[in-house]
């Protein structure tokens, strides 16, 4: 069905825009800025708002074992595979109020406004808001969509592990999440596609003054836990030829890294080195540990294993000429991800019905769309992010780019359930 034989679809931006103003006021962060880390009392808190939103709207809420949140409208043919759309709630420190949110609630705003101007789905309607997109909190990304995909195993999911030693098992059981977190890998069809709208994070959508992005690729990421180990000692009494000094080692690995990226084959390679964690942090005490996590991407799989390796190899060359030790882990290394050309599709042609400019795009950033892929056909849809700025508190999308993303995922997701 085409969108323009919908009976007109108004999308709520006020209602929308209150909302996300109001989400972005549950924070550990003083506003505009976010804090919003993954089963913190402040992210419960997030949780129930969104929990109070979907019960209004009248849709069917869900939970699963692993903390996602569904929001179904069921519809006129049940037994097909739904279409589903949604995005996160949480958030890294100090970062803006749209990531995530944008399309966690402007999904479930798209399923009430179509549902308000009359439309019937032939396919159920499904908005998710997954947990723990960010890495923030155990190092890993995108946990609710690896768990709903079957992309992480149950047994690595339950033992990951915060900074202060919680797992990840004992963490969603405080939050109030039950059962086997085996029990929250999706049935096989499931889902007949997944549409995520999402903020670009980037400059491309505002310089060419697009009003939607269609995503047609999503970069492979990976992340790397550096362990450098030295002498340690005092600041006072060990000479500087007798020194190991674990924090100059990772400051030369740090500037590596940059140096491998910034060298990389084409642009499209990015690497950074975003944690450091020095052991004992006292001003007298040569530093005798330093943890780093580089986080390292390329929208090609194989330059991005090429990347990685290469961050290995210096890391480890300066470690022999510094005769200090390092340890390198894998915290996850995952493929690029294609959208799925119907996805697409149905996408470019809800813009052009309602006569806004759209452009195909890669995304840098990954989102749970990357891991749905494992289980569906996928696409998203990029609204402008002034000057480009994400994961900071200046982070800022209008209203009526919101609105206009949110119609057009409404159009393409009336196509979708139709057919
Ligand atoms: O890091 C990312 O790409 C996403 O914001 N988690
Ligand atoms: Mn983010
Ligand atoms: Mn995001």
């Amino acid at each position: 069905m085409s969108v323009s034989e919908l009976p007109e679809v108004r999308v709520d931006g006020e209602r929308l825009l209150g909302e996300l103003d109001d989400l972005s006021r549950i924070s550990d962060a003083p506003h505009p800025a976010v804090t919003r880390v993954l089963f913190t009392p402040t992210e419960l808190v997030a949780r129930e708002f969104v929990r109070g939103i979907v019960t209004r709207a009248g849709l069917a809420l869900r939970d699963d074992p692993a903390g996602n949140l569904f929001a179904r409208w069921q519809g006129t043919e049940p037994d097909l595979p739904a279409v589903a759309t949604g995005s996160h709630i949480d958030a890294i420190p100090f970062a803006g109020r749209f990531d995530g949110t944008v399309g966690a609630l402007g999904g479930i705003e798209a399923l009430r406004a179509l549902r308000e101007a009359g439309f019937r789905p032939r396919r159920s309607l499904e908005a998710i808001v997954f947990t723990s997109e960010e890495p923030t909190r155990f190092g890993v990304g995108c946990l609710g969509s690896r768990a709903l995909s079957g992309a992480i195993e149950p047994e690595r999911l339950a033992e990951l592990t915060d900074a202060d030693g919680e797992t990840f098992d004992r963490a969603r059981q405080a939050a109030g999440c039950s059962g086997a977190l085996a029990d929250a890998r999706l049935p096989r069809d499931a889902y007949r596609c997944f549409l995520e709208l999402h903020i670009e994070q980037g400059p491309i959508l505002e310089q060419e003054r697009q009003a939607v992005g269609v995503v047609t690729a999503i970069a492979a990421p990976s992340t790397l836990r550096i362990t450098v180990r030295g002498d340690g000692g005092h600041a006072g009494a060990v000479l500087m030829a007798e020194r190991r000094d674990a924090l100059t080692a990772a400051a030369e690995i740090v500037l590596g890294v940059e140096r491998v990226a910034r060298a990389s084959e084409g642009a499209d390679g990015v690497a950074t080195t975003g944690i450091l964690e020095v052991h004992p942090g006292a001003s007298n005490s040569i530093p005798s540990r330093v943890r780093l996590t580089v986080d390292a991407r390329h929208i090609d799989r194989d330059a991005r294993d090429a990347l990685v390796r290469e961050i290995r190899s210096q890391a480890r060359s300066v470690a022999s000429r510094r005769q200090v030790t390092v340890r390198i882990e894998t915290l996850h290394s995952d493929d690029p991800t294609a959208c799925g050309p119907e996805v697409v599709q149905a996408v470019e042609r809800a813009a052009a019905e309602l006569g806004l400019s759209c452009r195909r795009m890669v995304s840098r950033a990954y989102h749970d769309a990357s891991f749905m892929a494992r289980v569906c056909p996928v696409g998203m849809i990029f609204v402008p992010s002034a000057g480009g700025h994400s994961h900071r508190p200046e982070e800022f999308t209008s209203s009526e780019d919101i609105v206009n993303g949110v119609r057009v995922l409404a159009g393409a997701l009336a196509r979708l359930a139709s057919d």
